[in-house]
């Protein structure tokens, strides 16, 4: 697909969700563990407990599951079910399956509290999530002929930002797991694009934040950048990464 008309749809995605998946918690402390999440970029469940990540900015290891890929079949072989989304924590030692299920256990464990209910996978969410994968034409859905990689990659990324998503759902049809570290906003000046900030002031993160961190590391905080260990590869600007990961991973 045309870049440009990627990210319009990807916007449109973003906008028919309400943009959840935007604001990511001041106080969420992170887990001593990262969470695991079989996910599939595409499907509708999985977008209710990534948008409760970020939303709670608690990071997570994504591991793809695309239809027709080797990783759903050994989730089935390994737990008897290709059910997704299956999150794992391993500081509780609990396997959630199913969207429901995980979006509540994430707000009760790491918020204390009962999630929003457009986190629910009630049936207005559901046609609002299906109809966010519909027109993206269902990208990272399916899987792609990969060559893999041996080292998990690291994306900053948010749930709704639309510049991230392509590349969240190519990392899924070529069955990368990769570390998504979560980069929600946390206050109105993290809002816009990074070179158009909606504060006159010069833009400085929440202090000791993961976005500080990012921002004390690269100058500025910008989404997507992935971070590649297997090439010793970090790269900014969601074509380039499309580009890069098409080139180094499709087989
Ligand atoms: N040209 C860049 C644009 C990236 C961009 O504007 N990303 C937004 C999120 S969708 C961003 O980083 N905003 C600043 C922030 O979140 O602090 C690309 O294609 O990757």
């Amino acid at each position: 697909m045309n870049h440009a008309l990627n990210i319009v749809t990807s916007t449109i995605a973003s906008s028919i969700r309400s943009w959840r998946g935007t604001s990511a918690s001041k106080t969420s402390q992170p887990p001593a563990k990262t969470l695991i999440l079989f996910d599939r970029e595409g499907c509708p469940q999985c977008r209710f407990v990534r948008e409760a990540l970020t939303e709670l900015n608690l990071d997570v290891i994504i591991k793809p599951c695309p239809q027709g890929g080797n990783a759903i079949t050994q989730l089935k072989l390994e737990t008897g079910s290709s059910e997704l989304p299956l999150l794992i924590d391993e500081n509780t030692e609990q396997q959630i399956r199913g969207a429901e299920a995980a979006v509540n256990y994430l707000f009760e464990r790491y918020r204390g509290k009962r999630p929003p209910k457009q986190l629910l996978a009630n049936r207005f969410n559901q046609l609002a999530s299906s109809l966010a994968s519909g027109i993206r034409f269902n990208a990272g859905t399916v899987a792609k002929p990969s060559k893999g990689a041996d080292k998990p990659l690291t994306l900053y990324s948010f749930e709704s930002s639309p510049f991230s998503r392509p590349v969240r759902e190519l990392l899924c049809e070529l069955e990368l797991p990769y570390l998504l570290v979560t980069l929600g906003k946390q206050q109105k000046s993290d809002m816009g694009p990074a070179n158009f900030r909606f504060t006159l002031k010069p833009y400085q993160p929440i202090a000791n934040s993961k976005r500080d961190a990012f921002f004390k590391a690269h100058g500025n905080v910008q989404v997507p950048y992935l971070i590649d260990p297997n090439t010793g590869i970090s790269l900014f600007e969601s074509a380039d990464i499309i580009k890069y990961l098409n080139d180094t991973y499709a087989a």
